[in-house]
C-alpha cells in the first residue's frame, strides 16, 4: 500500500512505470481490480514466483467453489513506453483429460482501449497448450509435472513471457486484464500464475 505518512511521500512512492504493483511485491492485489478466485501467493506448493517473493494466482476454483479468476489494471501509456510484458505459468489438473475432450477452460489476456474495444493478447486452453508444448498426442511433451498436493495428475507450462508492442497506445489510458474462465460444466481445474507485469 502507499504510505499514509504524507502527501509528498505518497507521490514519491507512485511507480515510475504508471503500472502499480506489477510484480505483486506489495503482497496483495493493491492497484488491481479483481474478482473470483484471484489472490497473491508466495508459493503454490513447490512452484515459486518468477521474480521477488510474490505472484498472482488466478484459477477456476482451486480449493474454492468459483469458476473464474480475474484481475485488471488501468494505466497511462507514456511516451517512453513501447512494450508491455508479463510472465505466466499455467497449471492443468488432469491435463491429458482436458486436452482430449473439448476444452472448457481458458486463460485469456487482453488490452481494453479507451473506446472499450479489445485487443486479444493471449487465448489459451489445454489443446492450444498441448500443441505449443509438443504434448500431442500424449502428454507431457515439454510440460512439467506439477506438485501433486495441489492438483491431481497435473502439468504446468513453466514460466513463459509475453511481450506486446503498445506503442500505438502512447498517451492513452488502457486496461490490461487477465482472465481465467471455467465453463459451468467443466470437470477439472486450471490455474495461472502471473508475475512481473511491466512496461518498457
Ligand atoms: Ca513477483
Amino acid at each position: 500500500m502507499i504510505s499514509s505518512c504524507g502527501k509528498d511521500e505518497s507521490i514519491v512512492l507512485l511507480p515510475e512505470s504508471g503500472l502499480m504493483n506489477g510484480g505483486f511485491e506489495y503482497g496483495d492485489l493493491s492497484g488491481w481490480e479483481y474478482h473470483g478466485d484471484a489472490r497473491v501467493v508466495q508459493l503454490l506448493d513447490t512452484l515459486i514466483p518468477f521474480e521477488g517473493n510474490y505472484m498472482a494466482l488466478l484459477s477456476t476454483g482451486l480449493q474454492q467453489f468459483l469458476s473464474h479468476g480475474f484481475i485488471s489494471q488501468t494505466f497511462r501509456v507514456k511516451e517512453k513506453h513501447t512494450y508491455l510484458s508479463f510472465r505466466w505459468n499455467m497449471i492443468f489438473e488432469e491435463f491429458a483429460s482436458q486436452m482430449t475432450m473439448q476444452p472448457l477452460d481458458f486463460f485469456r489476456v487482453s488490452i481494453i482501449r479507451e473506446d472499450g474495444s479489445e485487443q486479444m493478447l493471449l487465448m489459451l486452453n489445454a489443446n492450444i497448450i498441448a500443441a505449443q508444448f509438443g504434448a500431442l498426442p500424449e502428454p507431457p511433451g515439454n510440460m512439467l509435472p506439477a506438485p501433486s498436493s495441489v492438483f491431481s495428475n497435473a502439468y504446468v507450462t513453466g514460466w513463459q513471457q509475453a511481450i506486446v508492442d503498445i506503442s500505438n497506445y502512447k498517451g492513452q489510458d488502457v486496461t490490461i486484464q487477465f482472465d481465467v474462465i471455467g465453463r459451468e460444466n467443466s470437470e477439472y481445474t486450471i490455474g495461472v500464475m502471473v508475475d512481473e507485469v511491466d512496461l518498457d
